[in-house]
């Protein structure tokens, strides 16, 4: 087992993962920015290396400078939360240059999960269900055009280097084909360097339902549930749940078996997500996988009573998972609490807070690095909270996020704990009955 864990990330993720080391006696390392150094990962952990400037490129995500960090402390294994470098095949190639246990997945695997086109190819071939569409990347416009008329419009055209939505456009008709090829084509390339694309049949109003699975060293995967992810504004996760409203026993058991079948067929080893669009006839169709821990994470946990991260070390440490899959036994719901203004276009809203006083109680969940007197960076990611709450039915759980978003105090900044609020109240989200259209039609009603 690792003696010391370098956590190459910040915030609320960075804690996460010293937590659970300090259950496992393991040492901890952080490493943070000169913008970060009076954050709570600095504090908490064993050891801490200032790795550079405010900037992420001067600081998380300068390889060199956290490699470094890991050589000088002696840290035997790095782990790179989400975002950052965590799904960054040089650097866990880097790691593994430098004997540093990468716990996450292998620079192979990265690159393989990575070019879209081609996991599509792979899931085709492990027998998971895939949209209709091209065979891999399209070579040229005329081919796109033949595709096209082959999988009937409407299609999607899709980045094979993308994610996230860039360089993705939706194509009702043929006359809309050629513009479409060729915004589509420029995003890419400016936004990844690469502008290979691929076409799928367009699945429309899609949910957003995904499956965390752990493989480990030895071929074996197992899988621990969905989250439903629909709640989306412009491709960002709002809030998410397990079970999925809109889940059956049935459909479960199938997307679970087939994204357990995906891992093992690809060896798969460490925390990943196979996400799929399903349609409102319960067809299920890959999407993309996620080859890192994510920020959804928790619902999982508190539903089939597992850490997650604790299982990624155990796996990048070789020792083998029980096999078994993991089913809910309750019901959680996350809000994700961002430094935005949400009657402003949710537009980014970092300061000074100059008082917070945390939700609490049975079956309430905060993970957060933030405190009354701690300035928020404008330099990172805007989300400062996860609230996770979590009960025995559906309907509890939404009472108990009420209850725990009207007692959650932060003052001096803006946040979007109004939206979550008024979320909660929505009727069709408080039915179960969105999908990734949902957020298109919300407004946001002003409050004094
Ligand atoms: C789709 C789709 C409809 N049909 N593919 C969005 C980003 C990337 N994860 C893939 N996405 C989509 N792919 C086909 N064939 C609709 C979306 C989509 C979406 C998917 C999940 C969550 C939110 C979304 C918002 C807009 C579009």
């Amino acid at each position: 087992m690792f003696k010391k864990i370098l956590i190459a990330n910040r915030g609320e993720i960075a804690l996460r993962v010293i937590r659970t080391c300090r259950e496992m006696g393991i040492k901890t390392v952080a490493v943070y920015s000169t913008a970060d150094q009076d954050s709570l990962h600095v504090r908490f952990a064993d050891e801490a290396v200032c790795i550079g400037p405010a900037p992420s490129s001067e600081s998380y995500l300068k390889m060199v400078n956290i490699i470094a960090a890991a050589e000088i402390t002696n840290a035997d294994a790095i782990h790179p939360g989400y975002g950052f470098l965590s799904e960054n095949a040089r650097f866990s190639k880097l790691c593994q240059d430098h004997d540093i246990k990468f716990i996450g997945a292998t620079p192979e695997m990265i690159n393989r999960m990575g070019d879209k086109a081609n996991a599509k190819s792979t899931m085709i071939a492990a027998g998971v269900p895939c949209v209709p569409g091209s065979e891999g990347v399209i070579e040229d416009f005329e081919t796109c055009e033949k595709v096209a008329l082959e999988t009937g419009y409407p299609v999607m055209l899709k980045a094979s280097a993308g994610g996230g939505g860039k360089g993705m456009r939706a194509v009702w008709k043929a006359e809309d084909l050629r513009d479409a090829w060729d915004s589509a084509r420029h995003e890419s390339k400016a936004a990844f360097g690469n502008d290979d694309m691929y076409m799928e049949k367009l699945i429309e109003e899609p949910r957003h339902i995904e499956i965390q699975i752990v493989g480990d060293a030895y071929g074996k995967a197992c899988h621990l549930s969905e989250r439903d992810c629909s709640v989306q504004r412009r491709h960002q996760k709002l809030t998410e749940e397990t079970p999925s409203p809109f889940m059956t026993d049935e459909l479960r058991e199938a997307m679970g078996n087939a994204a357990v079948a995906a891992a093992e067929y690809i060896k798969y080893e460490g925390a990943g997500t196979v996400e799929f669009l399903v349609d409102k006839h319960r067809n299920f169709y890959f999407m993309e996988m996620n080859t890192r821990i994510q920020v959804e994470h928790p619902i999982t946990e508190e539903v089939v009573d597992y850490d997650l991260i604790r299982e990624q070390i155990m796996v990048a440490a070789g020792i083998p998972i029980s096999g078994k899959n993991y089913f809910p036994k309750l019901h959680s719901i996350e809000c994700r609490i961002n430094a935005e203004d949400p009657f402003a276009g949710f537009r980014p809203a970092p300061g000074k807070i100059t008082s917070f006083h945390a939700p609490g109680g049975h079956g309430v969940r905060l993970d957060t690095h933030v405190y009354a007197g701690y300035t928020i960076p404008p330099n990172y990611d805007s989300m400062i909270a996860k609230l996770i709450c979590t009960a025995q039915t559906r309907d509890e759980a939404i009472n108990k996020m009420k209850r725990a978003l009207d007692e959650f105090i932060i003052e001096g900044i803006k946040t979007t704990i109004p939206f979550h609020r008024q979320l909660m109240d929505h009727p069709d989200y408080v039915a179960g009955n969105y999908t990734t259209k949902f957020m298109e039609d919300f407004v946001i009603e002003k409050t004094i």
